[in-house]
């Protein structure tokens, strides 16, 4: 078993241990997903963010084989900044650490490890999920699976606007994944604020989303994640026309360059990066800023609203 590394005496250690608010975050959105230099500087802001709303950030990842939650800010400066930093799923964390490696932990990966410190709300941008051509090549993101047994609320921009919305949401149905909106009927499309399908459910407040993790521990029925799903407003998402065609293109450039499993969605935000000169890269920016926000105050209000 890969146990994770608490360093006793740390601000997350002691905020588990005392029962105050704590939000998990990723780290292969600063070393994959997001391009350097900017990378670094929004992981910073993005743990501001969840400490401004009066959370303890708990970013997590892998430093020379050891797999921390918390990481300070040498280690976060280090998987933002060096080159072969791994991206790790579940599957990938015991090897990773067997052999010393540098890994960034994927929407799976966190969650996993999240869970089992304690920690029980998490921020993202946009989860994986069915790609759109996964009927012939089987692509499905292990964040699917690994949220239908994780006890773990995300919140997120709705899953990436590269893949298969529909079939996704059809998938997180089977898997028993809860989904709800923040204030909305909608499903997010990550960089746009719809993504033309309906949700069963709406929040309204950080208190609801508190109330629905709470009436879980109380029936004893866990089951796996819930979905917070958090939209961009209109007037901050990206242009919908620019989006058609930036994706178009990045996904003919993915068949012709012939790139293939964990390298598709890395390739393809990339692509949105540089054809879109910037505006993707500062719509991710916000997304996940304004995830992190949410996120932290449904851990504050999760922490003055414990199971009975
Ligand atoms: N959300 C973002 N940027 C990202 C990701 C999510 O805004 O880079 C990452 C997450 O770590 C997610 C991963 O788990 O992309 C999905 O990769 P794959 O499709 O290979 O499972
Ligand atoms: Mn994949």
């Amino acid at each position: 078993m890969t146990t994770f590394h608490l360093r006793p005496g740390t601000e997350v250690a002691e905020a588990l241990r005392d029962g105050s608010p704590v939000v998990a975050l990723e780290s292969t959105i600063v070393s994959h997903g997001l391009p350097r230099p900017d990378n670094l500087r929004v992981a910073r802001e993005i743990e501001q963010t969840v400490r401004a709303a009066g959370a303890v950030p708990a970013t997590i990842g892998m430093v020379g084989g050891e797999l921390v939650v918390g990481l300070d800010d040498a280690q976060l400066t280090r998987l933002a900044t060096v080159d072969g930093v791994a991206k790790l799923s579940v599957r990938d964390l015991a090897v990773a650490a067997a052999t010393g490696a540098d890994g960034a932990t994927t929407v799976a990966a966190t969650s996993a490890v999240a869970a089992a410190a304690g920690i029980g709300v998490f921020a993202t941008g946009g989860l994986g999920g069915v790609h759109r051509e996964a009927a012939q090549t089987f692509d499905e993101s292990a964040d699917l699976v690994t949220l239908a047994r994780t006890p773990i609320a995300v919140v997120c921009a709705g899953v990436k606007s590269i893949l298969d919305v529909g079939a996704t949401l059809e998938r997180l149905e089977t898997l028993g994944v809860g989904v709800v909106g923040y204030r909305t009927r909608r499903f997010p499309g990550f960089y746009l604020t719809d993504s033309g399908f309906d949700l069963d459910w709406s929040v309204d407040s950080p208190e609801q989303v508190a109330a629905v993790l709470a009436a879980r521990e109380q029936h004893g029925v866990h089951g796996g994640g819930l979905i917070v799903a958090n939209p961009l407003p209109v007037d901050e998402q990206l242009d919908p026309a620019l989006h058609d065609r930036t994706l178009t293109e990045g996904l003919a450039r993915l068949g012709r360059d012939g790139v293939t499993g964990k390298a598709v969605t890395p390739f393809l935000l990339a692509h949105f990066h540089s054809a879109t000169e910037g505006a993707s890269l500062a719509v991710n920016v916000r997304i996940i800023l304004r995830n992190a926000d949410l996120a932290a105050r449904i851990a504050v209000a999760a922490a003055g609203h414990p199971a009975a």
